[in-house]
């Protein structure tokens, strides 16, 4: 039941729980259709509260409460109150072992929230706030405890048991039925709490620590499946490997479990000891799973191992500082991607997705703080603020105060607050302690919300020999923030001379010049950096390897860019030199599109990428992120008005105009960069596929029979997932006969492999074919699709409103039509689905007035609904605020 009228929850009402809850003690029953648990809880009056009062008020929610009993003694139902959020006990003693059982049935829960059935068996799912749909619980992260839990279940059914921490019995019981016991040693938020009953298959190794512990690892994945399950433990392993070179931190228990389930709301869970996977981020073969699957999974498999240390030991004192935990385990498994893969392009793909989708996050009505200071659902927060730009706050600490400091910042950090649930400020003071360092002013990259701009102007004074660079910063109001005051940037800079090489830097002032990059402390409004000993106008290279989550504005011309493009020493920004570029020329072609003008494109852009494509070989993996244009979505943000049609044309047109140049040089490309042999998911493998593929886009954007045939035929060749997508991608995006007879081909194929059905219907989901919507609403009623599950929700809903703009954006509203009756449809089994495409129309007021008018009343139509959720009422009402 939802509360009809939901109350903000508020950072400052924060105060301490009057009551703590130290152990915990499940017997938990399952036999269809019922959940039954008994609860044993030690409760005691909380010594850091200032509440005087007598009423212990716990959570729970969609549970029927069966008894209730103080110290043995069972309640009268006069002695306590129950509604459908809470259940209230007043006058309860200042410690005692409180009772209680409750039922729910797991089949019923579409909401995947709690304890819920699938086709394999019975998952969970608590954070945020799931636990208290298990059992009544003082349900926040600051309460936590040890917990002993008991499971039961048909054996036969539910082979497997599990729960977090280690097994310490198990048995069999009357009725076909098994138990088992786990458990956990570690105090623990019950957000971390997990169980599972299930028939699973297992693929199991071990782990030596660096102190010489023993460690079990355990992948359960569905049956028949085992096959799929190599990679995520090889993951796994190199993950615990890294987190002890990198950090010193090991593994603290005797088992780990990974468990896979295809039926999850979002990528993975890090409970304590028992990490539950969507099979997503699991589950993969050379032929089922893509070179970015493979990656993917790597990052994840690192990000919940990781939390282990940065979440679980050390977890979050409320949910406003889901960024402590969130910001600095992103941070650390992008360190890992870039230690295991190439540094450069994990931070260009990063970057990218941070600009794409949290800098439009921070434009739009759902901008809010890394540390946000109000929220009505919280799982509506588990954003791209919290999490990449949390990790770009936490990247940019490691940047002022350097690698061994950041070092002795997390040392510092484990050793106050292990065991504790602390606050984003707690993080901070300890780097500032460690490094000796004041980052007063740098906090409020957690308190204000907005992308700071930061524009840039050089100066050259040939006679005095000086380069003045004059940086100012602003931050555009937001949501509640009318005004911000300047930030604490670090701005990472080089200055490159006309032969490409880098110059010393020296600053007016200091005695000699101090290397060739270096990181300048950006702190007022308006600030100006004087370099001395400059011997000749130099084009400066700014915000290198992207320092800060910042716009940069500058005043390069395009002969700047494209020199930076050929020599800046940072690959970052020999690939943002490129970015920016193309960003550029596309924004002046849709103008010319716009004014009736035909748009051109500068001979030195295209002779640059003809550069590109002449040395690809020295790094092929960049060479191909050079190649890919900026995403519509990302110029959309670019433009006051966002034309998508116009955007769309114009960038085909560069597309295929470097097509059409660079033919040969493309079909050179796909023939030269195969990988032959065995296929591996290694950075240099891939990134050969990710160039030869790239080129094949680019030909297929000719769209002549000699590029079809080429690609129909490689789709038939392929013999690993990555090139069969690619060749299909391209083809759904023709109107060839080929596109249909690849895509009837591949279904066949692959009508039982669940995440590869999802390619399917994403790969149609995104196409850019005229009549996109009607096929989109014909695979709705396609047999395999459903959308109670949320892979295949996104596969086709998701993948439309957010990956294929220019018919999500249709100027007869259709799309936002579609979409907004799909987000009733799914609220109605699974909010939190539900209000993540809700936000697909964050950015509805960047668009004209008629397409204004048709997303308005879109939302409109969703808002009228009586049996809303407060997760997308409270998306659309900031929406249409
Ligand atoms: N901590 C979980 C996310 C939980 C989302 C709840 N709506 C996964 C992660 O960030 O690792
Ligand atoms: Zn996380």
């Amino acid at each position: 039941m939802r509360d009809p009228n939901p109350q903000p929850v508020l950072l400052k009402d924060y105060a301490p729980p009057p009551y703590l809850i130290d152990r915990v003690e499940l017997d938990v029953d399952v036999r269809e259709p019922w959940a039954t648990v008994h609860a044993r809880l030690a409760v005691r009056r909380n010594p850091g509260s200032k509440d005087t009062g007598r009423t212990l008020v716990l959570d729970g929610e969609h549970i029927e409460l069966l008894s209730v009993a103080i110290d043995g003694r069972a309640l009268a139902a006069s002695e306590y109150k129950v509604d459908a959020q809470n259940l209230r006990l007043e006058s309860v003693p200042d410690a005692f072992t409180l009772e209680t059982r409750v039922r729910f049935d797991p089949w019923k829960n579409t909401r995947l929230e709690g304890f819920y059935a699938t086709k394999d068996g019975l998952f969970t799912q608590c954070e945020a706030q799931g636990f208290r749909c298990i059992t009544y619980f003082v349900d926040r992260p600051d309460v936590m405890a040890k917990y002993l839990v008991t499971l039961h279940a048909d054996k036969e059914r539910f082979p497997r048991l599990l729960a977090n921490g280690n097994l310490v019995a198990s048995g069999d019981e009357e009725g076909a039925r098994h138990w088992a016991r786990w458990e956990d040693p570690f105090p623990k938020p019950c957000y971390l709490y997990a169980m599972v009953a299930a028939k699973l298959d297992l693929l199991e190794g071990s782990f030596t620590t660096r102190s010489g512990k023993n460690a079990l690892l355990q992948v359960y994945v569905e049956p028949g499946k085992v096959d799929q399950a190599g990679f995520t433990l090889h993951a796994l392993k190199k993950a615990m490997q890294w987190d002890e070179s990198v950090f010193g931190l090991e593994l603290d228990l005797d088992r780990f479990m990974i468990v896979a389930v295809g039926d999850f709301n979002m990528g993975a869970m890090e409970n304590k000891g028992l990490n539950i996977f969507n099979t997503k981020y699991v589950l993969a073969r050379p032929d089922t799973a893509t070179d970015m699957d493979y990656y993917l999974i790597d990052r994840v498999v690192a990000h919940e191992y990781f939390h282990n240390w940065t979440g679980n030991r050390v977890t979050c004192r409320d949910w406003f500082q889901l960024s402590l935990k969130e910001g600095l385990t992103v941070f650390r498994d992008q360190e890992y991607g870039a230690d295991e893969y190439s540094r450069a392009v994990a931070r260009i793909q990063d970057v990218r997705k941070l600009r794409e989708v949290q800098f439009a996050e921070d434009a739009g009505p759902m901008a809010h703080p890394v540390r946000p200071d109000t929220y009505v659902e919280i799982n509506n927060f588990y954003t791209p603020t919290v999490y990449d730009k949390g990790a770009e706050v936490v990247r940019m600490i490691h940047t002022i105060i350097g690698k061994a400091a950041f070092r002795r910042g997390m040392d510092l950090y484990f050793e106050r607050h292990d065991g504790q649930a602390v606050t984003c400020d707690d993080f901070v003071r300890a780097m500032e302690d460690a490094a000796k360092v004041d980052l007063t002013q740098f906090r409020r990259w957690y308190s204000q919300s907005g992308t700071p701009v930061v524009a840039c102007r050089g100066e050259y004074d040939a006679t005095a020999q000086k380069y003045t660079l004059t940086v100012k910063q602003s931050c555009p109001p937001t949501a509640g923030q009318p005004e911000k005051l300047p930030f604490h940037i670090p701005m990472a800079v080089g200055l490159v001379a006309a032969d490409g090489a880098d110059m010393a830097l020296r600053l007016e002032g200091e005695p000699r010049a101090q290397g060739t990059n270096r990181v300048l402390d950006v702190r007022e409004a308006e600030q100006r950096f004087v370099f001395v000993d400059v011997p000749s106008m130099p084009v400066p290279s700014l915000l290198r390897g992207f320092s800060a989550p910042v716009v940069l504005r500058s005043d390069w011309s395009d002969a700047d860019l494209t020199h930076l493009m050929a020599y800046d020493s940072d690959a970052f920004n020999r690939w943002e030199a490129g970015d920016v570029l193309a960003t550029r020329i596309i924004l002046a072609g849709v103008k010319a599109i716009q004014a009736g003008n035909v748009p051109e494109i500068p001979a030195a852009y295209i002779d640059a990428i003809g550069r590109v494509l002449v040395n690809a070989a020295r790094d092929p993996a960049f060479a191909a992120e050079c190649l890919a244009l900026p995403a519509e979505s990302f110029l959309a943000e670019q433009m006051d008005v966002a034309d998508p049609d116009a955007i769309h044309v114009m960038r085909k047109r560069v597309i295929r105009i470097l097509a059409t140049r660079y033919r040969t040089r493309f079909e050179g490309a796909f023939r030269h960069f195969s990988v032959p042999g065995a296929y591996s998911p290694d950075a240099g493998a891939a990134g050969r596929r990710a160039l030869r593929n790239a080129a094949l886009a680019y030909l297929m954007e000719l769209d002549d029979s000699t590029a079809r045939a080429l690609t129909f035929l490689e789709y038939r060749r392929a013999e690993n997932m990555t090139d069969t997508m690619a060749a299909l991608q391209c083809l759904a995006n023709s109107s060839g006969a080929e596109r249909e007879r690849a895509l009837g081909m591949f279904f066949e194929k692959w009508k039982d492999e669940a995440l590869v059905v999802d390619k399917w219907f994403r790969v149609q989901a995104t196409s850019e074919l005229a009549g996109a919507i009607d096929r989109v609403q014909a695979l709705l009623k396609h047999p395999a699709f459903t959308l109670a599950n949320p892979n295949r929700a996104r596969s086709l809903l998701f993948a439309f409103a957010r990956a294929n703009p220019v018919h999500f954006h249709a100027a007869d509203g259709s799309g936002y039509r579609f979409v907004a009756e799909q987000v009733v449809a799914l609220d109605a089994l699974n909010p939190q689905i539900a209000s993540g495409l809700a936000r697909s129309f964050d950015r509805w007021k960047k668009y004209d007035a008629a397409r204004q008018g048709h997303a308005r009343a879109a939302l409109e139509s969703i808002r009228t609904r009586d049996a809303l959720s407060n997760d997308v009422r409270e998306v659309v009402d900031r929406a249409l605020a």
